[in-house]
């Protein structure tokens, strides 16, 4: 099985954090996706993450080539589900919604996914995600149907993120929803941190570098940012969060 681009992670980590941009074919068109892409190579961001909880109609592959025509960045897809997969992508992260209860996004798109991926020989990274929720109803909570982590519920997530952990996932990612303003705590981060041993992504709702630099402080390895990156992706605000993953947290 290839592992270059979860090896690629684990190496860059033993010298700093990383930072991944999400571009949601929803959102972003193709040519803007190619846009915000060069930015964020021209920043430092280390890879592009390419995906959506519910595609209504876009093409998330006409975005994967359009990004890979213009950066050398890893691309690596989020999956919502099975039919967001594309053979010009370098990885895929092979999500286990392990918050959940439904069979549906344990092990059902995955059976689904699992030709597609053998075909085109695509490198699966399988991650254990974890959804953490308190205030408004997130699209990934509706469009899987399960109930996420308390926000006030670190100890919670700490057994889930080790339970992942223990049935194999290289990755561990604590998503506080896309969009929703209300990233995860840096108190969740620094539990669940404590006692995980494989990398920990942390996204949803992350607006700004000051958010950024607690969530690194706290524990977290990977940053994941989407919506904020929308809205403004210049190069020098790039770099005020590209700047948090070189800083030393110990
Ligand atoms: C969502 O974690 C990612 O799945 C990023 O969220 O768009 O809120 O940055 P934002």
């Amino acid at each position: 099985m290839k592992s270059a681009i979860a090896d690629w992670i684990s190496e860059k980590l033993a010298q700093k954090k990383l930072l991944f941009m999400l571009l949601d074919p929803d959102r972003v068109q193709p040519a803007n996706a190619a846009k915000l892409a060069e930015r964020a190579e021209s920043a430092a961001v280390d890879a592009l993450l390419i995906g959506s909880s519910l595609l209504t109609g876009s093409s998330l592959s006409a975005t994967v080539q359009a990004v890979k025509a213009v950066t050398d960045l890893p691309v690596i897809l989020f999956p919502g589900d099975v039919t967001q997969l594309s053979e010009h992508a370098d990885a895929v992260l092979f999500l286990s919604l392990i918050s959940g209860r439904n069979p549906q996004y344990l092990i059902g798109e995955h059976v689904k996914a699992a030709p597609f991926l053998h075909q085109h020989k695509l490198e699966a990274i399988p991650t254990g995600y974890i959804l953490v929720g308190g205030g408004a109803l997130t699209s990934v909570q509706f469009v899987s149907g399960t109930l996420p982590v308390p926000v006030d519920k670190p100890d919670i997530a700490t057994v889930h993120a080790l339970a992942g952990q223990y049935l194999g996932h290289k990755l561990i990612y604590l998503e506080g929803g896309s969009g929703t303003g209300q990233s995860v705590s840096p108190e969740m981060v620094r539990q669940v941190r404590l006692r995980l041993e494989v990398p920990l992504l942390v996204g949803g709702g992350i607006e700004n570098p000051e958010q950024a630099r607690a969530l690194y402080r706290a524990g977290a390895d990977v940053l994941v940012i989407g919506n904020s990156f929308e809205q403004d992706a210049s190069v020098e605000r790039l770099q005020e969060f590209t700047a948090l993953t070189e800083m030393n947290y110990d």
